[in-house]
């Protein structure tokens, strides 16, 4: 599966504090530390102030691609801030995101254009996010329509179907399940992805809801996630999962990551 690591996020309370206190060694820190727990790509995310979210995701880009050669996943609601920080990555990534509402795909499509960079896709539009499946494919489809104006093709798009919280929406799994498969019939060659911790949202044991949410998703065929790498019950799961579906022959991966301690409860020095 492929992993966007999501620690570098101003929502999280202690990397709000370090983008205020500019501490670059902490961000660089979570940079090296979830390349090395696996992550393909690391999530970048201000969550600033409008007025200075482009020189922050600058500077938090800047960190990071000094840090490691990870690609970076450019996180932000506001396409033309994803428009003006653009040149500053140094290789292909991922954009995060773009949706049917406000002409963000008329901003983002032709900056990628020609280039290999790949791009997350959100079912929802100016109505918000659907109830149904149905709903999310229709938007799926008028998204990749779009797409392929601009030569983008599925293999590109990592349909993000934006998954409830279980606790407001008692089929939001299920939604989130039968989104996938429908989108995969019509496009077998796209990617679907997800955010872990929505699932969880007002529930107790969060931790344990998102890692049995992995779990289910991964054998749907879920392709990519943003999730903590550095949380290891979470890598475990993920580990045990590849190898159960059949993805890791003679659990090979699985015995290497146990090995080099990367798996299993954290082992203390007596
Ligand atoms: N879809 C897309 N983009 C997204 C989301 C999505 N971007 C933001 C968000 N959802 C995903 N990012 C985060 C970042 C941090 C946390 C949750 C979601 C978080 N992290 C805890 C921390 O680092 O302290 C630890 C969590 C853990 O250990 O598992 O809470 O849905 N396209």
């Amino acid at each position: 599966m492929i992993i966007i690591g999501e620690k570098i996020n101003g929502t999280i309370p202690s990397v709000k504090k370090a983008i205020e206190q500019k501490d670059e060694e902490f961000i660089r820190d979570l940079a090296i530390r979830q390349t090395e727990a696996g992550a393909d790509y690391l999530d970048v995310c201000a969550s600033t102030a409008p007025d200075v979210e482009v020189e922050t995701l600058i500077w938090l880009m800047d960190i990071v691609q000094n840090a490691v050669d990870t690609p970076l996943c450019i996180d932000s609601p506001n396409p033309q801030v994803i428009e003006k920080v653009f040149s500053y990555a140094k290789r292909p990534g991922l954009i995060n995101s773009v949706s049917e509402e406000g002409g963000k795909c008329e901003i983002i499509y032709p900056i990628i254009q020609g280039t290999n960079w790949e791009v997350i896709a959100l079912t929802c539009d100016s109505r918000g996010i659907p109830k149904d499946s149905q709903t999310r494919v229709d938007i799926t489809k008028v998204m990749v329509e779009k797409a392929s104006k601009y030569d983008i093709t599925p293999e590109r798009i990592h349909i993000d179907p934006l998954v409830m919280a279980l606790s407001a929406d008692n089929q939001s799994l299920l939604n989130f399940v039968e989104t996938m498969r429908a989108v995969k019939t019509i496009y077998p060659t796209i990617k679907v992805t997800s955010g872990l911790s929505n699932i969880s949202f007002g529930m107790p044991l969060r931790k344990v809801v998102n890692q049995h949410f992995l779990t289910l998703a991964l054998e749907a065929g879920m392709d990519s996630a943003i999730l903590d790498p550095c949380n290891r019950d979470l890598v475990t799961t993920l580990y045990i999962t590849d190898a159960l579906l059949g993805k890791d022959r003679f659990c090979r991966n699985y015995l290497n990551a146990f090995r080099k301690n990367k798996i299993g409860p954290v082992k203390v020095d007596a």
